[in-house]
């Protein structure tokens, strides 16, 4: 059954919010054995692409030109260096740096978020760029936004000056919400991993759930409130530590 051209994903100028019927896949060069959603990418004015990895068990993804990170949706994935292997499950991530040759192969059927962004050196900081990072979002503490046990931040990358990128879970009991409306300078790739709620992207307010993916542009006005029975959850990317010049 058609749905009459209906979906709730829409295309703005300074945000995306695009739902599951409305998801095209098809391999990125290199990629075996899989697929990919391309949820953002600099199309439409993102300094960031991010794409869902769907792989079939022994599925790569290609190599990437830039820095990489990889959070593990379900599935999971050895990640191998020519000196070091690890294996990733559900809620396992890496950071892998532009010039680190790696593989990532999928042990079974498995999903990947993936974020790729070519990296901006600090400029006149005298910081390196960072290392390879392999981490388990179990194993973060999280910390509650602006003080609200309702809203529970983890931070899965060290907020230190050789990342030029964070990414976040933030975690919202029902009822709980941003407290006020964010405008800044930040762009976000945000996939919603739990629940659901309302999002005001821009003049727009949108109910999301788990599965959404969404894309806001720096200064885009933004606000979530979770709602129903059950904690809403999302993963977060931001641009992070660069001066707004570069
Ligand atoms: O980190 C953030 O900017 C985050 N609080 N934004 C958001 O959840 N839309
Ligand atoms: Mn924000």
């Amino acid at each position: 059954m058609h749905n009459l051209g209906h979906t709730r994903s829409v295309n703005r100028r300074d945000h995306l919010l695009l739902t599951p019927d409305t998801f095209v896949r098809a391999a990125l060069p290199g990629m075996q054995n899989g697929v990919a959603i391309v949820h953002v990418s600099p199309a439409v004015g993102a300094a960031f692409t991010q794409y869902t990895a769907e792989l079939d068990p022994g599925g790569t993804l290609g190599p990437t030109p830039t820095q990489r990170f990889v959070y593990v949706l379900s599935g999971a994935v050895d990640l191998a260096t020519d000196t070091s292997f690890h294996s990733l499950a559900p809620g396992g991530y890496a950071y892998v740096p532009a010039d680190l040759t790696h593989t990532v192969t999928a042990q079974g059927a498995t999903r990947l978020a993936v974020i790729e962004k070519t990296y901006q050196p600090a400029a006149g900081m005298g910081v390196a760029a960072p290392h390879l990072l392999v981490g388990a979002e179990a194993d973060i503490a999280s910390t509650a936004l602006m003080g609200d046990p309702g809203l529970q931040v983890r931070s899965l990358l060290p907020d230190q000056p050789a990342f030029d990128f964070a990414v976040n879970t933030m975690t919202y009991q029902p009822g709980a919400s941003l407290s006020r409306v964010e405008i800044h300078v930040m762009e976000h790739g945000l996939l919603m991993l739990e629940g659901g709620g309302i999002y005001r992207l821009g003049e727009a307010w949108y109910p999301v759930t788990a599965g959404d993916f969404i894309w806001m542009a720096p200064f885009c006005p933004q606000w979530f409130g979770a709602l129903g029975k059950h904690p809403a959850k999302y993963l977060i990317y931001k641009d992070w530590n660069r001066h707004p010049l570069g």
